[in-house]
């Protein structure tokens, strides 16, 4: 820790004006760390921006920072970025998934800092604060915190306690362990509502959203004696809603939680000829390695990848690699 803490203030002391980027469409550990991150870098006097490569999904306007999120506009924040002190990549470690925000900080060469659980292949940035043992992202400023000896107020605790329940599946994945518990037992302590919070991200799903939820349930696949599920989301499906698309990623629960499914695999037509691909295990079978082959990235047990080309070429495909993974080892 204390080295973490040595190269952040070395980071921190010399500039102001920091930039904070996460991953194309915004999870909740992204933006629960951009949370902790932005007000970590305010209690020590720094001025920061949140700049995404997509606008914040509504699903999180209920967060105290909300006016805080920008998403990316050219005319508005080409400047802003190419000038920054540096740039904090949050939940994410490629170039790729930053958007034109990446692209005009790799431009104006300005320092890259990562943030990160992932796992990491390729180190791309130029500072690291990684560890791929914590439960998500958002729990590394908590630990930079304690170790700067700096107070957990409640607009941090806010923060990583949205990236730790959206990472860990609200503490049921294996991911959730004492140390993650502990963490969440401090975060309730400074007043926060952890049930307003799960209304908030959880109970708010819109009727169209559930049907089409509904619908990719319905005609799942189920492949190798019920172990492989999987289903597909058109654009057709989603009447072309960006966000029913995006949000019907709850089926991947709903088919995991089905006895004998090993994995899920969610194939959703995010654009002309791009694929977004999901894969969730129930336990046994590393899933990461099979999104790395795609290029994609994650965790052992949840990752993605985005192909190009169209439903049944990506269908293919992706069954194809997934298929050969669940053959049982001899
Ligand atoms: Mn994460």
């Amino acid at each position: 820790m204390d080295t973490w803490v040595r190269r952040f203030r070395q980071v921190i002391d010399q500039r102001d004006d920091f930039v904070l980027v996460g991953h194309v469409s915004l999870d909740g550990d992204c933006v629960g760390s951009q949370i902790a991150l932005y007000h970590l870098l305010r209690l020590l006097g720094r001025r920061a921006r949140i700049v995404n490569p997509d606008p914040l999904p509504p699903r999180f306007d209920f967060v105290s920072c909300v006016s805080a999120f920008e998403a990316w506009e050219a005319a508005r924040h080409t400047r802003v970025v190419a000038e920054a002190g540096a740039l904090f990549v949050l939940d994410v470690s490629e170039w790729g998934r930053l958007g034109e925000v990446g692209r005009t900080a790799r431009e104006g060469s300005i320092p890259t800092i990562c943030f990160d659980h992932h796992v990491i292949d390729q180190r791309v940035f130029d500072e690291y604060f990684w560890d791929e043992t914590a439960s998500a992202t958002g729990a590394l400023f908590v630990r930079l915190l304690d170790g700067l000896g700096l107070p957990l107020t409640r607009e941090i605790a806010e923060g990583v306690f949205i990236a730790l329940v959206s990472d860990t599946g609200w503490f049921v994945h294996d991911n959730t362990n004492a140390e993650t518990l502990h963490l969440a037992a401090r975060l309730v302590e400074t007043g926060l509502d952890s049930a307003a919070i799960h209304r908030a991200l959880y109970q708010r799903v819109k009727r169209s959203t559930m049907q089409l939820v509904a619908e990719a349930a319905a005609s799942a696949h189920f492949e190798q004696s019920g172990r492989l599920a999987w289903t597909t989301v058109t654009q057709e499906m989603a009447g072309g809603d960006p966000v029913r698309v995006e949000e019907s990623d709850l089926v991947l629960g709903l088919l995991r939680s089905i006895d004998g499914v090993d994995v899920v695999v969610l194939l959703r037509e995010v654009g002309p000829l791009q694929m977004k691909v999901s894969w969730r295990s129930s336990g046994e079978l590393d899933v990461q390695a099979i999104a790395a082959s795609f290029g994609g990235g994650g965790h052992r047990l949840a990752a993605g990848a985005t192909l190009t080309g169209d439903v049944e070429q990506a269908t293919r495909a992706v069954l194809e690699q997934t298929r050969a993974l669940l053959v049982p080892a001899s």
